[in-house]
């Protein structure tokens, strides 16, 4: 396999964070690390209060499986196991999985003396579910604010606390996260569609080259952002869209309390229509 080949040539020590030599080393294709360790630590751990809150929660049908958050009267303190204690154990093994997972990334970009996008990017996403089950959670003053742990209850939650505003798609954070979700489905589809017209040609023909890709852009729309750009375009658009996805929940409730249709009456109330 030429990719081994090339993964065995870049098999090299050093780059690490946390633990020198001790953790440096790869388990078949698999880079270890200090925070391979702690990823696998703490996947197991959660995991397994998973499913120890399932097997106590009355019910094995997949969809109806749920481990829910404390209830609102026990505020910011730690809450009895089987009333949201198992919640919180678990929200504190998957930020721990997603944190070791995202500076394992790190170690190996300077391994191979990489920049760190992938896990700048991934820290996105971490960063969105932290703000969902800790910042908004904390602003409000109970992890009861949390969303539950299910594949149904996860949706009824958000079905609820989007009703609990009227109307979330009067949140003007939610307008600019959907915005983006859209421009990224669109430029992933630009993208993609672009290069895969490229690489494959007409039986017989040659593969085509990046030049063909921005004689097409530039036909059609006199400009072509060309092939690094599409990738920085790319990766702006998607960290936009977790972004403000984070600031929509986290600025409802700490921030508004009351419908987010009723935020735009700014707009009504402006001189200009007087
Ligand atoms: C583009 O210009 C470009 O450069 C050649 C790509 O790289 C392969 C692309 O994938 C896309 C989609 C474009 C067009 C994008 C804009 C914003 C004009």
């Amino acid at each position: 396999m030429a990719m081994l080949s090339f993964e065995r040539k870049y098999r090299v020590r050093g780059g690490t964070l946390v633990g020198g030599d001790l953790f440096d080393f790869w388990v078949g294709p698999l880079y270890v690390g200090f925070f391979g360790v702690t990823t696998l630590f703490f996947s197991l751990v959660g995991t397994g209060l998973i499913l120890w809150g399932a097997a106590k929660g009355g019910t094995w049908n997949l969809w109806q499986i749920s481990i829910a958050p404390p209830d609102l009267k026990y505020g910011l303190k730690m809450a009895p196991l089987m009333a949201g204690g198992l919640w919180q154990l678990i929200t504190i093994c998957a930020i721990g999985a997603f944190c070791s997972w995202a500076l394992r990334e790190v170690e190996i970009c300077r391994k191979l003396g990489m920049d760190y996008h992938v896990p700048v990017a991934f820290s996105m996403a971490i960063f969105a579910y932290v703000t969902l089950v800790v910042i908004r959670p904390v602003l409000l003053g109970a992890w009861g604010h949390g969303f539950p742990y299910g594949i149904y209850s996860h949706l009824d939650w958000v079905s609820n606390v989007g009703y609990q505003y009227l109307h979330f798609h009067y949140n003007p954070a939610h307008m600019i996260a959907v915005s983006f979700f859209f421009t990224t489905t669109f430029a992933l589809a630009l993208h993609g569609s672009l290069v895969l017209s490229a690489v494959n040609p007409q039986e017989g023909e040659p593969v085509k080259t990046p030049e063909h890709e921005n004689t097409f852009f530039r036909d059609t729309l006199g400009y072509s952002i060309g092939t690094l750009g599409i990738h920085r375009l790319g990766l702006f658009l998607a960290l936009s869209a977790g972004f403000w996805s984070a600031v929509c929940i986290v600025i409802s409730g700490p921030f508004w309390t009351r419908g987010w249709p009723e935020w735009w009456s700014w707009w009504l109330d402006l001189p200009v229509w007087r």
